[in-house]
């Protein structure tokens, strides 16, 4: 049963008031709250077994390394993976692409090959693409959007071609919300011999997620997007892919001898873990999947649903408010992107924050995409397990209420 007045008792930020109003918080896109039991996580790791992991034979190294690598068997579980040597702690997910960028990239992407990414991706499965693409004087393709903002199959199936060495695409947008159906797009690169990254920023924390069942060769998410403490990213591999690639950062721990003439690298996935990683922040990261998997994503993704359909009719029935994206609540996520009566995004943030209300307005790190849309920015509320269908009236209501301070403009 997913009782959301309970699960709010988990999260003391949320009886914080601000400017006399009580909290609502409809970011959780750009980082969600962490509950209690999170914090607990760490409090207790650095009152009870701070150590270093991997080195010490002390009770409390041994305590804390197994902790550590409990959590990445957690992972493993949670996304479906076959080995959890496959799973590897980065810093966020701009980490994990920039990881896959620079030592897959940079041993396989030549002069002439296609990278296919897509309009929508967000700044972190964007630049490192770019960057790499002139460095090797290859070839960024676009896979174009419907009006609606899915992904063009039968364009992707032509633009997808034995050109393609990667395609890099994600798994949900931060901004149209769009839930990309990546196992057909996985299909298409496989078919031409390509390896497909998915970025799983905003896709992992809001919808069940298998590997398997993508058939991706890498994934990439943040855990403080799914109630966890900033500072930890996965980077999920294929472990043939892995095996093959070159270290990305190099130094202690990511070698098995060193000499004076030469080193060699220590296995998966420390290969890719150089130096001290983030003990702490990942072990709460095992205390945020345990309250996930408690939960239930599938739970989860249905609450999110109703909360989205919800926001959608709301906003329907404000008249002059544009929301990009699909219109079909279960082929997006809780992300709704909108502009609203001509007035600014950011002068709409701080009306909002005046009410209590806390959203993002920006370019949301898409600016192709804001070009592709005409606009400087978008206003957008985000919404976790946390959110109630109350929130989301109190934020169609103080738009409402926005719109006589600004007087009615028409809708674009
Ligand atoms: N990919 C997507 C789809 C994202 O939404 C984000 C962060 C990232 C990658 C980067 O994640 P990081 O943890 O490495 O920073 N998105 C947002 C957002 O929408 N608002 O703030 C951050």
């Amino acid at each position: 049963m997913f009782d959301t007045r309970q699960i709010r008792k988990d999260f003391p930020i949320l009886d914080r008031v601000i400017d006399g109003k009580p909290l609502v918080y409809l970011d959780s896109g750009a980082t969600s709250q962490k509950p209690r039991q999170v914090m607990e996580a760490l409090t207790q790791y650095y009152e009870q077994y701070n150590a270093n992991i991997h080195r010490g034979i002390h009770t409390l190294s041994e305590e804390a390394t197994e902790a550590f690598e409990g959590v990445r068997e957690k992972v493993r579980l949670f996304i479906d993976a076959a080995e959890s040597r496959e799973v590897i702690f980065t810093r966020n997910t701009t980490e994990a692409v920039n990881l896959v960028a620079y030592s897959w990239g940079r041993q396989h992407v030549l002069a002439g090959d296609e990278i296919v990414i897509t309009p929508m991706e967000h700044h972190s499965n964007f630049v490192p693409w770019q960057q790499l693409a002139k460095e090797r004087e290859a070839k960024l393709v676009f896979l174009p959007l419907t009006d609606d903002g899915q992904i063009d199959l039968p364009a992707a199936a032509k633009l997808i071609t034995k050109k393609t060495k990667l395609v890099a695409i994600t798994q949900m947008s931060n901004v149209l919300g769009t839930i990309v159906p990546v196992n057909q797009i996985a299909k298409m690169a496989h078919a031409v011999g390509a390896v497909i990254l998915v970025d799983g920023a905003q896709g992992v924390p809001h919808i069940p997620t298998s590997v398997r069942e993508l058939e991706c060769d890498f994934l990439a998410f943040s855990f403080h997007k799914m109630l966890g403490p900033t500072g930890v990213g996965v980077l999920w591999g294929r472990e043939a892919l892995l095996e093959a690639m070159p270290p990305f950062l190099t130094g202690g721990d990511m070698i098995s001898s060193v000499s004076r003439e030469k080193t060699s690298w220590n296995e998966l996935p420390w290969k890719f873990e150089a130096g001290t990683p983030n003990i702490a922040d990942v072990i709460a990261s095992g205390a945020a999947l345990d309250y996930l998997n408690k939960l239930g994503m599938d739970s989860v993704r249905k609450h999110e649903i109703e909360l989205t359909e919800h926001a959608l009719k709301g906003f329907a029935k404000l008249g002059n408010a544009v929301v990009y994206g699909p219109k079909d609540a279960t082929k997006r996520g809780g992300v709704i992107s909108f502009n609203f009566s001509d007035v600014h995004p950011h002068d709409l943030g701080q009306i909002l924050n005046e009410k209590g209300i806390a959203i993002r307005a920006g370019h949301h790190c898409c600016q192709p995409l804001m070009k592709d849309l005409k606009v400087s920015g978008t206003a957008r509320a985000s919404f976790y397990i946390y959110n109630t269908t109350e929130e989301i009236d109190i934020l169609v209501e103080a738009l409402r209420e926005a719109e006589k301070v600004f007087g009615h403009v028409a809708c674009r």
